[in-house]
């Protein structure tokens, strides 16, 4: 009698289906050897089974009070020195002018990091959170990265638990995922030598969880990382989250090369971006939610990526820079109407949230909110 030797994808799907954790090697498999019809399926069982057929997305607005950066990354197209023509620095009114502008637009999150300018103190950083808050306390503050963070550190000569202890005290709420870019440390070095490593990077998401803020984690691809440098970059994350449990959502980037010195990279294409966002979805069993964050994918592969693992596209995001500096061609932010035909359009259901996963009850132009949306694990 023959006998039939289970392929390494039969294997990886027995696992996916028994709920049981991917190593490495199958990481790796998946990467470069499944076929993406069969990746797809596999992250979309996962999907569903944590998050239903929801979408989630919320209703925010984005900040970024200065372009002026002391660091050079090679992929980053929104930096400016302290004298380009292009450079600029929000002054207190304009940032309540910001918060305000959320506020009429019934955001409840603003989204904040930006430059680290050589001549800014932490004060002026600690205000940019003060203000806000002061001004519209309502609106749940997503601010910087642990690249800030450590740059806070350094120039204050204070622990990291400190800057973030006074930065919690104006009015911080939570932290979002970015300056991860890739935790290998060759790969690292050739994109962002001097600012944080990974590291530091590790060290500031622990001890935001600590002291209990939720934070977020990216991971940019697509330059010149290659799948192995991808799947470490998950498991570590995953790591991270045995420990601590604090991270709510993970965002694969797409590298967008147009005004970087990385601009002789191609831009992944929509197949790259949909492998990455179904492999993210395994890896990372032990993550809430995956975010196609439609303003770097375009909607359309945003609207796949909800079948491939994604269940939050993040939201109306007006006022976004970064990616547009770099290239992107979606409009810079879009009504909840729009994300709304966008979901449905997929066959999903979208349903607002806030930043801490709560959902969010409208009635006219006011808003509360009600119990946490909790995925299943
Ligand atoms: O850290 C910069 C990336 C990140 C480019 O937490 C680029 O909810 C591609 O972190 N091409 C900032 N990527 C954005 C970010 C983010 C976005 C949406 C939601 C959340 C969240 C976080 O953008 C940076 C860097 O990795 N980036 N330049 C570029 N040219």
């Amino acid at each position: 009698m023959f006998q039939t030797l289970a392929s390494p994808l039969q294997t990886i799907a027995d696992k996916v289906y028994a709920g049981e954790r991917l190593t490495f090697e199958d990481g790796l498999y998946l990467e470069q050897s499944a076929d993406l019809h069969t990746l797809g399926h596999l992250a979309n069982f996962v999907r569903e089974r944590k998050n239903g057929n929801a979408a989630y997305y919320n209703t925010n607005i984005h900040l970024n009070p200065t372009n002026v950066c002391v660091y050079r990354c090679r992929f980053c197209a929104f930096r400016a020195n302290l004298r380009d023509e292009k450079a600029y620095t929000f002054d207190e009114p304009m940032i309540r002018e910001r918060a305000l502008e959320g506020r009429a637009a019934g955001a409840t999150e603003i989204h904040v990091v930006g430059g680290l300018h050589h001549k800014k103190k932490f004060d002026w950083y600690l205000d940019v959170v003060r203000t806000i808050h002061e001004t519209c306390p309502e609106i749940h503050i997503k601010a910087w990265t642990p690249v800030e963070i450590s740059w806070f550190s350094s120039i204050t000569k204070k622990s990291i638990r400190w800057v973030m202890e006074q930065l919690i005290e104006a009015g911080l709420g939570s932290m979002p995922g970015g300056g991860a870019e890739i935790f290998d440390e060759e790969i690292r070095k050739q994109l962002c030598e001097h600012k944080a490593n990974s590291e530091v990077w590790f060290d500031v998401h622990r001890t935001a969880h600590e002291l209990g803020l939720r934070s977020n984690a990216t991971m940019l691809y697509g330059h010149i990382e290659q799948a192995e440098h991808r799947i470490d970059h998950l498991i570590r994350l995953r790591t991270l989250q045995d420990e601590t449990g604090g991270f709510q959502t993970v965002i694969p980037l797409a590298f967008h090369p147009d005004n970087t010195e990385l601009d002789h990279i191609e831009k992944p294409d929509g197949l790259v971006d949909l492998r990455t966002i179904a492999v993210s979805r395994l890896m990372l069993d032990n993550f809430d939610h995956v975010k196609a964050y439609w303003i770097m994918l375009g909607e359309q592969t945003a609207q796949l990526a909800l079948s491939y693992g994604a269940d939050d596209i993040d939201g109306t995001v007006v006022h976004e820079l970064i990616y547009h500096d770099a290239g992107a061609e979606t409009p810079e932010g879009k009504t909840v109407d729009q994300l709304h035909q966008l979901i449905r359009e997929a066959g999903r259901e979208p349903v607002e949230r806030d930043t801490l996963y709560r959902e969010v009850i409208r009635e006219g132009a006011s808003w509360t909110l009600g119990e946490p949306l909790t995925a299943a694990p």
